[in-house]
């Protein structure tokens, strides 16, 4: 526990170090809005089919946004919920099971209560049953005033397993709108579900020979949940919540897809296995600031969904170093060194180089991140160790419910 406890202290005081970054506090008082999109890669921006791009909307916001295309999802069997945990709460998730069922009465320091003590209205929209993923009792003890579920709205747009984006996000932005600001507003999307096959009306895009088939359906789906940001996004604008919001939207978590051949269509080369690796765990971190600063900015930061919650902290000017987070801010202006992305299986990259354990991919091994070249395993050996490291001390935390112990002793 100690040992657990110093590696905490230690990630604390490299996010106090950051505090002397420009960009600390540079958005204080804001408000914040965040969205995770449903299984979005980010393999479909920027990029067309049969001459028409994927995400016209997502390409759109990200000339006026910071980007973040070395992003990676962190999530194992909890996908979603794993998504969510991660990214509001720095934490790692579990080998097996979702922390939202198996320890959500456990201790975390996550955002919606951090946001929550520095005085802002907290609430979160998913227009799903409230008990799914056990997000009714989670969602009370992140810290949330308020939770939007399936039965506050009016299932006007009947799609999939539940409302169409364009409604949900419709329908969020009259109550976001009415909060009392600062506030903090979590939205999460659901209709570019798996297996993604959208009603004949929905399908605008022409997928060519991927028509009917699970990838070409991805394709729509996704097209689909572009199209409802953008229209969010307006309705953001037209509220005048644009200007006074700092806006992040990520992806969640894979497709589940692995038919590389139709993946290297649409990125237009050959992926060898690290890229495999890579297309499955890239996701988009799109931040968009409400001065509009940073616009048409690609970091060339690494960062994976741990980092988002200390990244908006660090904005905002709130003072992280006490907090149990594993995460790093990405949204400094500086660079930090000695960067890593750890996955739940043990697997890391730098940014130079990848390392993936027995069981995580096709291949195993220490390899050049850019050719996917193997390396002598000799040069993933201190990395492994951090890795490691990272994932028990985050254990101690998600499974050995740490803060409890350590605080009740104080
Ligand atoms: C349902 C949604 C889906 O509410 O969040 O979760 P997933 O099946 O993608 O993990």
């Amino acid at each position: 526990a100690a040992a657990s406890a110093g590696w905490f202290e230690e990630r604390g005081l490299q996010r106090k170090a950051a505090q002397q970054d420009k960009l600390f506090g540079a958005y204080k008082g804001r408000n914040v809005i965040m969205v995770q999109g449903e299984a979005l890669q980010s393999f479909v921006i920027n990029h067309t089919i049969e001459g028409r791009e994927i995400t016209p909307n997502l390409n759109r916001l990200l000339k006026e946004s910071w980007y973040f295309n070395r992003f990676y999802h962190q999530v194992a069997q909890g996908r979603t919920s794993d998504a969510d945990f991660a990214a509001q709460c720095s934490q790692h998730p579990l080998q097996s099971g979702s922390v939202f069922f198996r320890h959500a009465d456990h201790t975390f320091d996550c955002l919606p209560q951090t946001l929550r003590n520095a005085g802002y209205g907290t609430s979160v929209y998913h227009a799903y049953d409230a008990g799914f993923w056990n997000r009714n009792t989670v969602y009370r003890n992140m810290g949330y005033d308020t939770f939007y579920s399936k039965k506050h709205y009016e299932i006007d747009e009947p799609l999939g397993w539940s409302l169409g984006d364009r409604s949900f996000f419709r329908q969020s932005a009259e109550w976001i709108a009415g909060q009392q600001q600062p506030f903090y507003s979590f939205l999460i999307t659901l209709s570019s579900h798996h297996p993604y096959k959208l009603p004949a009306g929905y399908e605008k895009l022409d997928v060519g020979a991927y028509r009917n088939t699970l990838f070409g359906d991805y394709l729509q789906a996704i097209h689909y949940l572009d199209s409802a940001l953008g229209q969010f996004i307006d309705s953001l604008k037209q509220r005048g919540l644009w200007d006074s919001s700092i806006f992040i939207f990520y992806g969640d978590h894979d497709n589940s897809i692995r038919d590389w051949s139709k993946f290297e269509k649409v990125i237009g080369r050959k992926l060898n296995e690290v890229d495999r690796y890579q297309t499955l765990k890239q996701v988009p971190l799109v931040i968009h600031l409400p001065d509009g600063a940073k616009a048409g900015t690609v970091s060339p930061e690494i960062g994976g969904q741990i980092d988002i919650a200390p990244s908006i902290l660090h904005l905002l000017g709130i003072d992280s170093s006490s907090l149990a987070m594993a995460g790093r801010p990405l949204t400094t202006e500086e660079q930090a060194s000695g960067r890593m992305v750890v996955f739940r299986s043990g697997a890391f990259t730098d940014g130079r180089i990848f390392y993936l354990p027995a069981g995580s991919s096709t291949v195993q091994g220490c390899f050049r991140a850019d050719s996917g070249e193997p390396l002598p395993t000799e040069d993933c050996k201190e990395g492994r160790k951090a890795a490691a490291d990272e994932i028990t001390h985050s254990m101690n935390v998600v499974e050995g419910n740490l803060l409890k112990r350590i605080r009740r002793a104080d």
